[in-house]
């Protein structure tokens, strides 16, 4: 499959970090070779995943990861960021490790290594234990106590090799899809009172910060889901949903983590305990920033009629409503492609932060297209590569650009028929083939080296 010639990439800094990304739950498989998450149970429920399937099996990576890491040195990346399951590490989310769980990530970190590629683990991507779920979750406070120990567990075994660490992705989506709307697992409906489980999400990033820098780690960070939020029309109306809506999205973690408080009115609805102490935790000070971009959301005031959103139909509560971007290229997710929007976003990161702002890395960024020559991915990367790169030329300090995904995985609540992937994975035989887009990339960074 031969990369479609393009105009070369403009030239990114030489110590600009490239990366794939991947997450445990999506690729290992090997589920009844750990303790189970929620994600299992959610899964098995019928109806909440659309193609009705489960990752039981999913890429089988945990017994393939080999072919995964050739296949990561051969596309010619700096790093590879893949997430460690906690359920694989501790079955039952504390207590007693699970050695064949760490065994694994020992293996796969010192596959990279050998292979001149970055690990770089992110220690929880959305798959909690189902027995710290039973306890009650990210509802509890003491889960962010838990999540710390294991925090430790994983730096003991794996920081003599590992030297760049992700605590949480997205802890926005898990809080809003999983908590709130329950779209995805654990599949609760608390609406605001998912508040909590945001407070607690921060709260367990801050003390694995600690956990972590206390076992000698360095260069922390945090992947968070942003996108610039756009009003429907200049009613006041609109613009006051668009504001809510992009203090959920872009300011109730982002706000804690850098500039130490939540935003206005947000840390009154949190259960009575000591926010300032909790804060001095939270606001811990970062080596740097993820942001996982995929597109602008374009938010109104509540409709009188059910509103569609990330699949599910939204319950009339919410004073706000997502409207459909037109005028642009969709996926076959149906997100609109707007590559001009990460300029957008990373320049109003910077103005918003300022100095409280540490470096960024883009640690996701792609979208879903079936077939090999994969034409709309490249199109897509290209001209996200180019909008990051004038924000680059705007000042903004971003170290680092990581793909999702380097193969197609199981994609949550939509199953396996959306595909992120460079790499396509027939489910059936479980071969892994290179896309256009990876040849394309491939290219491009083998330019770049000259
Ligand atoms: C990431 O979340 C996850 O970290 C990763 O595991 C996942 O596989 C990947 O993205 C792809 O989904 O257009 O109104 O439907 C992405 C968070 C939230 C971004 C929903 C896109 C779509 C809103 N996403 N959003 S809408």
């Amino acid at each position: 499959m031969a990369a479609t010639a393009a105009s070369p990439l403009p030239p990114f800094p030489r110590d600009f970090l490239w990366g794939v990304s991947t997450s445990a739950h999506q690729i290992e498989g090997a589920a009844a070779e750990r303790g189970a998450s929620v994600w299992d149970a959610f899964t098995a429920v019928p109806g909440n995943v659309k193609d009705g399937t489960t990752a039981a099996v999913a890429c089988d990576h945990y017994h393939r990861y080999r072919e995964d890491v050739a296949l990561v040195r051969d596309l010619g990346v700096d790093a590879y960021r893949f997430s460690v399951s906690w359920p694989r590490v501790l079955p039952t989310g504390s207590g007693r490790v699970h050695p064949a769980g760490l065994d694994f990530y020992d293996r796969l970190v010192d596959e990279l290594c050998a292979a001149g590629v970055r690990p770089v683990p992110t220690l929880f991507h959305w798959d909690t234990p189902l027995t710290v779920q039973e306890a009650g979750g990210w509802r509890n406070r003491d889960t962010a106590e838990r999540f710390a120990q294991y925090a430790a567990v994983v730096a003991a075994r794996l920081g003599d090799r590992v030297n760049r660490w992700i605590t949480l992705n997205e802890p926005a989506e898990h809080t809003l899809l999983g908590h709130a709307l329950g779209r995805h697992a654990p599949g609760e409906r608390l609406l605001f009172d998912a508040l909590p489980v945001a407070h607690h999400q921060l709260l367990a990033h801050g003390l694995a910060v600690r956990a972590l820098r206390a076992a000698g780690a360095r260069d922390i960070g945090i992947a968070n889901s942003h996108g610039p939020t756009w009003p429907a029309s200049d009613a006041e109306e609109d613009t006051a949903a668009a504001d809510f809506y992009d203090v959920l999205l872009n300011r109730l973690f982002a706000d804690p983590l850098l500039l130490g408080h939540y935003p206005e009115g947000f840390g009154e609805l949190l259960p009575s305990h000591d926010l300032d102490a909790d804060m001095s935790v939270i606001s811990e000070p970062l080596d740097w920033y993820g942001i996982n971009f995929y597109q602008p959301t374009k938010v109104g005031a509540p409709l009188p009629h059910p509103t569609e959103f990330s699949g599910l139909t939204l319950p009339p509560e919410l004073p706000f409503t997502p409207r459909e971007i037109e005028g642009y290229p969709t996926t076959d997710f149906g997100w609109p492609v707007v590559p001009g929007a990460l300029t957008e976003l990373l320049t109003a990161f910077r103005d918003r932060y300022g100095e409280r702002l540490p470096p960024l890395v883009i640690t996701e960024n792609g979208c879903s297209y079936g077939g090999l020559d994969d034409q709309e991915r490249i199109a897509y990367l290209d001209g996200h590569l180019r909008a990051l790169h004038r924000a680059l030329e705007a000042g903004v300090d971003v170290r680092g650009y990581f793909v999702w995904s380097l193969m197609d995985n199981f994609e949550w609540a939509e199953g396996y028929r959306q595909r992120f992937g460079l790499v396509h994975v027939d489910y059936d035989t479980l071969e892994r083939t290179p896309k256009a887009s990876y040849h394309w990339l491939r290219e491009a960074l083998r330019a770049r080296r000259g």
